[in-house]
């Protein structure tokens, strides 16, 4: 079977028939800063041995330390979440912004869709200041909602200003820095992720944007959230996680009133706080159509169901279905797991499968060109064609759910791979 055959131009003709694509609540902005150790040697602290002596979230400067020194000493990349407004001032007084970058599942996933012939892509991002909005394609099928209706963000923007931000401090291997006058090197390229981002936090969908979508909602035939992988368990206010995804549900509800044919993904990303992404699971996935996630997230969710979470990151095909047919217990009738060579999609009730396959390869194609030449360019899609995939294509049915592992091009030295995972997921469900 030639599960890549006809792809391209299906995929491009399947986006040009298409009705608005919605995108919230994740654009942020990204600050990158290469770490000079020279500037911040012979620290006094002491350094975490391990992540579970780690704070989990940036309460004081210490707390900025340990993280920093703790992704620096082993290598590997962590992300903490800022909450303190001192800390916030006090990252920007001493390494101001860096480079700015555009970030966020949503803004990624709209960067990621605009250079097809979507006819529009409509993004939420608040507060839609000069600088976030200055840092979006300029393409003609992006929007947001502003004061005079749908418009690019360069045309709605409102005032100046980083109030959000997600500092990204890069560090290379060999770098080596002083603490406690012990001299420790980095053993591997990588980064440490503070996010400031509290208006955010709490996933309000504001106006326009949503008297917007509740008035169109008809023009809207798919809606991606994200950004629950920066919420808080409890709010300085007293509100609760729980409090806040009723109220996402009550939107949800309310657009689903309206179009009962709007279908709705989940995209889980990396929820580390264990309150919110129960939250998350129990109140959210029986709710929405279709949920995107890999095999890190996936194996958070078999822990929190009982499960080990090893089978998963070891890839293990039956395990991996087993809990996604446990997930799929309540109305969620779509799962697209994504790994490193292939992606298992699961479906239940009535989906046309012919569809939802070539979505898959368009979506595979797509991740492997952005990761060879780091931005789409859909005139490079054909290159892709000749990589042969290392898995093979099956397709079965358990218990009602029909299974498709499917087998995707892996590019040997990408440029890039951040954003991939948003891009094979919002490709594969707005073309399904
Ligand atoms: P996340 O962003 O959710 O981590 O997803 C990353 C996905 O990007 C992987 O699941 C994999 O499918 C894809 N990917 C990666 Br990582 N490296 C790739 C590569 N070199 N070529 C093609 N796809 C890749």
């Amino acid at each position: 079977m030639k599960i890549y055959d006809g792809v391209i131009d299906w995929g491009i003709k399947r986006a040009r028939d298409s009705k608005m694509i919605a995108l919230g609540f994740h654009s942020v902005i990204d600050g990158l800063v290469k770490v000079d150790p020279q500037k911040i040697d012979n620290l006094d602290l002491t350094i975490p041995q391990e992540l579970s002596a780690l704070p989990d979230s940036i309460k004081c400067i210490d707390d900025f330390w340990k993280g920093l020194i703790f992704s620096f000493v082993n290598g590997s990349a962590l992300q903490l979440m800022i909450d303190s407004k001192e800390v916030y001032e006090w990252i920007m007084k001493t390494f101001g912004t860096g480079t700015l970058r555009l970030g966020g599942t949503s803004a990624n996933m709209a960067k990621g869709l605009v250079p097809f012939p979507f006819e529009k892509i409509l993004v939420y991002v608040y507060p839609l200041k000069k600088e976030i909005a200055n840092l979006f394609p300029n393409s003609k099928n992006l929007f947001v909602v502003g004061k005079n209706g749908l418009d690019h963000p360069i045309n709605a923007y409102d005032g100046e200003g980083v109030d959000a931000i997600h500092w990204i401090f890069e560090f290379s291997q060999g770098q080596s820095m002083t603490i406690n006058g012990k001299v420790y090197t980095c053993p591997r390229s990588n980064r440490f992720i503070a996010s400031w981002n509290p208006i955010n936090s709490k996933l309000e969908v504001r106006d326009p944007f949503k008297s917007y979508v509740i008035d169109r909602a008809e023009e809207i035939s798919h809606f991606l959230v994200s950004g629950f992988h920066i919420m808080q368990e409890v709010y300085p206010n007293g509100e609760t996680v729980e409090d806040r995804i009723d109220k996402l549900l009550e939107f949800v509800k309310t657009v689903r009133e309206k179009n009962s044919e709007m279908k709705f993904h989940l995209e889980f990303a990396s929820i580390r706080r264990d309150r919110v992404r129960n939250a998350v699971e129990e109140k959210l996935f029986s709710r929405f159509d279709s949920l995107g996630l890999n095999e890190v997230e996936l194996s958070w969710v078999a822990r929190d169901m009982g499960y080990d979470e090893k089978d998963i990151l070891n890839l293990d095909v039956e395990r991996i279905s087993q809990i996604i047919s446990e997930v799929m217990r309540g109305n969620l009738s779509r799962v697209h797991f994504h790994a490193l060579g292939f992606y298992l999609l699961a479906l239940k009730g009535d989906y046309d499968l012919e569809s939802q396959k070539k979505a898959l390869a368009f979506a595979a194609l797509a991740a492997a060109q952005r990761a060879m030449d780091g931005e789409i360019n859909l005139e490079r899609f054909k290159y892709m064609l000749n990589i042969s995939e290392k898995y093979d294509y099956k397709e079965w049915e358990k218990e009602g759910v029909h299974f498709i592992l499917f087998p995707t091009k892996v590019v040997p030295s990408p440029k890039i791979t951040v954003g991939l995972g948003d891009t094979i997921s919002s490709l594969g469900f707005v073309l399904g």
